[in-house]
């Protein structure tokens, strides 16, 4: 356990109010990685040794990014805040960083990426956030431990002589400084990740200690005292701002110390955060939509990641899916914005948001005629479809069966819903009941 310094306490519920309402985020990771074009772990994976690995920083010229057609797109899909990869585990700096070379700045572009990047997104009115990798295979004095690309490599006992973690820290909190200080507010700042030694048996992991979290989180508030800071610090007693479970919906509203946290989501589209070229797994539009109304239903956020190509563009897989979002947001995100999940239980294959006395069933499946909803009786005045605004009618709760004239078709303590035969032509249909 470590001992948290006073002081250093979690943002108050206040400042969180307006990330719980957006509700759908927009991830970006872009390095140099989207060149190799198969995963962002590509260095390790393939356990690729620096030198090999400068071709990517040799021919990285985004020639085609334009970052205000982004922030148009993340819009439309209904997206309200954004997080960019700053730098990733591989090193890479999107800005000039006055520390470093390993950056955008010095590749064939030649030009930061960043500061263009938050005034568009900002033009579009989305909070902006900074996703900052504690890994860093590229640095010096990161240590070559056993999940390093270079473990392998019969020099990696000789490349780690002189190797200072504490010296990677204080560069680590140079770079926040930069980012913090020269691109006016920043909503989140995402850290990722820890892996302490405890979960590895014992085998040199990385944690608040090689880190010196409770320094960056200081620098942090310090710099900027509304910024959301996510989890992965490996800060056990220090109660993060946003707990963020990896690619699995969670099977409930996530809890620390037994109580329900702020979270957040965060999935990909096709399996990998940066663009690969030749990935199969692409999920359905249904699932797209599925994921975000889960994570709502359990009360939490879903930042939804792109890769954008080596060119800096947004392939069309990446592009028809943020169009399925858009499309349904557009008429569905009332169910969305502002919601958080429902006391009552959900119908089968249902799912429900709610926000103030407005509930939402989002059906997952099409029932035949009828939906029950239990605990519902006599407070419900008014049911439609969110998508058309056409009315969904109330069975009369003392309605006989005309087949069966001593029985009541709805149960007393429910309300029955009648539905058409066909499902409506919406990917999940949602009914608003007031
Ligand atoms: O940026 C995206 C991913 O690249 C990064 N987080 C998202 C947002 C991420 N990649 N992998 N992970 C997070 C979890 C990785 C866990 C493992 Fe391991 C890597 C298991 C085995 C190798 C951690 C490091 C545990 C052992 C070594």
């Amino acid at each position: 356990m470590n001992t948290i310094t006073p002081g250093l306490a979690a943002l108050p519920a206040e400042k969180k109010q307006w990330f719980v309402e957006d509700r759908f985020g927009m991830f970006i990771h872009w390095g140099l990685y989207s060149l190799p074009a198969r995963h962002e772990w590509v260095k390790n994976r393939e356990e690729i040794s620096t030198e090999d690995y400068q071709k990517y920083f040799d021919h990285f010229d985004p020639d085609l990014y334009d970052p205000a057609e982004w922030a148009k797109m993340a819009r439309a899909a209904g997206m309200k805040y954004v997080v960019l990869t700053t730098k990733h585990h591989e090193g890479f700096c999107l800005w000039d960083s006055a520390v470093t070379d390993y950056k955008v700045t010095e590749t064939p572009y030649g030009k930061d990426l960043l500061g263009p990047f938050v005034e568009a997104f900002r033009a579009e009115g989305l909070k902006v956030g900074f996703y900052y990798s504690l890994i860093d295979w590229h640095h010096p004095d990161f240590p070559v431990d056993p999940f390093h690309p270079q473990r392998n490599d019969p020099e990696a006992a000789r490349m780690n002589e002189g190797r200072d973690i504490s010296r990677y820290a204080s560069y680590m909190r140079d770079q926040v400084r930069e980012l913090l200080t020269g691109f006016g507010k920043i909503d989140v700042i995402w850290f990722d990740f820890s892996y302490p030694n405890r979960l590895h048996n014992e085998l040199p992991g990385k944690g608040h200690k090689d880190w010196q979290s409770e320094e960056l989180v200081k620098l942090v508030r310090d710099l900027q005292p509304e910024i959301i800071i996510n989890n992965r610090l490996d800060l056990v007693d220090l109660p993060a701002d946003v707990t963020t479970p990896e690619q699995y919906v969670p099977r409930e509203w996530p809890k620390v110390k037994g109580e329900n946290v702020t979270w957040e989501a965060c999935h990909t589209l096709s399996g990998s955060w940066g663009y690969h070229r030749d990935e199969d797994t692409w999920k359905s539009p249904d699932q797209l939509i599925r994921l975000l109304v889960d994570t709502v239903s359990m009360g939490g956020n879903l930042l939804m990641n792109v890769g954008p190509t080596g060119r800096g563009l947004l392939d069309d897989r990446a592009v028809s899916a943020l169009d399925v979002y858009g499309k349904w947001m557009k008429l569905n995100g009332r169910s969305i914005y502002g919601c958080t999940q429902s006391s009552l239980e959900a119908p089968q294959d249902c799912r429900l948001t709610q926000r103030g006395n407005r509930l939402y069933v989002h059906l997952f499946s099409w029932p035949f005629r009828h939906l029950h909803l239990d605990g519902l009786a006599g407070k419900v005045r008014y049911a439609q479809f969110l998508h058309d605004a056409s009315e969904v009618l109330i069975v009369p709760a003392d309605e006989e069966d005309p087949w069966n004239p001593t029985q009541v078709k709805v149960a007393p303590t429910s309300v029955t819903l009648e539905l058409p035969v066909r499902k409506p032509d919406v990917l999940v249909p949602v009914i608003e009941l007031f």
